[in-house]
């Protein structure tokens, strides 16, 4: 690990406690160089420049889901053509988490199209974390809300990590929600804190949201008091028949800019490269991995959408001599 020389490309002072929306949009507005430059600078302070984490997705529940979140194709209240179907059994997760290990993730990440899991669930999916934990890797679940209690029995059966993302800015998270609050996500995510779990927590952007909604979502993110110790940064997928479908497309550049400003905000935090990876080029991750990203999902889905096959990423990582966390 070698840290670049101390170079101070700019004068935006780095915040003590909280980060202001106005300043991490003054980073979004740096050059592209400098901005990259300073994401640079501080990745290479915290870890290193070459690894990247890997972790593999499986949905355990798919379809159906109550809540109307407008870029999700598992939503009950879009017409996505995706079939509802049961929770899969523990063999089914065991099987996947078997092959997902063999493949080269270090965590395998579970998640259920939910608002929140019944209590009946709750033991079914404390079963497989154990046994995902068993199988030697790091077990994470994104189950949707948490009721008292639950996030304490996912700690006790093994679990490592909660998702649980704020998705978008507070001032944009109406237009794209109704179903659920903000407020509500932040409830849980006080719950999984408490609870002595590893927070995995972010956003996604491309949604038709502004570059001061990412700012705010960026600094909301960094403000979380520790700051997640995994922030993925999604790509919206835009699936057809939900409401998101025709959104303006973003820049590629903004999303780079994005990881970058998650980067220098939030110098300790795995920052993952997440949805959308399918859909860009060799470069653009390249790109991102230049801006501070160090984890990405791995495998060729994610939950419902596609993500690049194993052997692209593996060509990717030898071409760039990246190696795994
Ligand atoms: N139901 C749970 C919840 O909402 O927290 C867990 C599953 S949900 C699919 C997990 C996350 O996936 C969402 O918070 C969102 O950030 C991301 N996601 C869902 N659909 C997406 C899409 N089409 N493009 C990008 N990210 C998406
Ligand atoms: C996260 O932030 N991204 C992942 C994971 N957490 C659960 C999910 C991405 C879902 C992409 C769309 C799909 O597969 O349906
Ligand atoms: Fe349900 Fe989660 Fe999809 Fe929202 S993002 S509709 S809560 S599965």
């Amino acid at each position: 690990m070698s840290a670049i020389s101390p170079e101070k490309l700019s004068s935006i002072p780095q915040p003590l406690s909280k980060w202001r929306t106005a300043e991490v949009e003054a980073l979004f507005a740096l050059p592209f160089n400098d901005l990259l430059f300073r994401a640079q600078e501080v990745h290479r302070q915290h870890f290193d420049a070459n690894a990247v984490q890997r972790s593999t997705l499986l949905s355990i529940k798919t379809g159906g889901c109550s809540e109307d979140c407008g870029y999700c194709s598992q939503s009950a209240h879009h017409e996505t053509g995706l079939e509802r179907e049961s929770l899969l059994s523990l063999d089914e997760v065991v099987a996947a988490a078997q092959a997902a290990r063999d493949s080269g993730a270090t965590r395998f990440c579970m998640g259920a199209a939910w608002r929140g899991p019944k209590q009946k669930d709750l033991e079914l999916v404390s079963a497989m974390v154990s046994a995902v934990k068993g199988l030697g890797l790091e077990t994470c679940v994104t189950l949707g809300m948490l009721q008292e209690g639950q996030a304490e029995q996912l700690k006790e059966a093994g679990l490592d990590y909660y998702n649980h993302n704020l998705d978008t800015a507070p001032e944009f998270y109406g237009q794209v929600i109704t179903t659920h609050t903000q407020a509500d996500r932040l409830d849980t995510l006080e719950k999984v804190r408490d609870a002595g779990l590893h927070v995995c927590c972010g956003g996604i952007v491309g949604m038709g949201e502004s570059r001061r909604a990412r700012a705010a979502l960026v600094a909301e993110l960094a403000n979380m008091s520790p700051p997640p110790e995994s922030v993925p940064i999604n790509h919206l997928v835009a699936v057809p028949g939900t409401p998101l479908e025709h959104a303006a497309s973003l820049d590629p550049f903004e999303f780079v800019r994005t990881i970058a400003c998650a980067r220098i905000t939030m110098p300790a935090s795995m920052v993952r490269l997440s949805a959308g990876r399918e859909q860009m080029s060799d470069e653009l991750q390249a790109l991102c991995f230049l801006a501070g990203a160090n984890s990405i999902f791995y495998g060729d889905k994610l939950l419902t959408a596609d993500n690049p096959e194993a052997g692209r990423d593996e060509l990717l990582f030898s071409r760039l001599g990246l190696k795994a966390m």
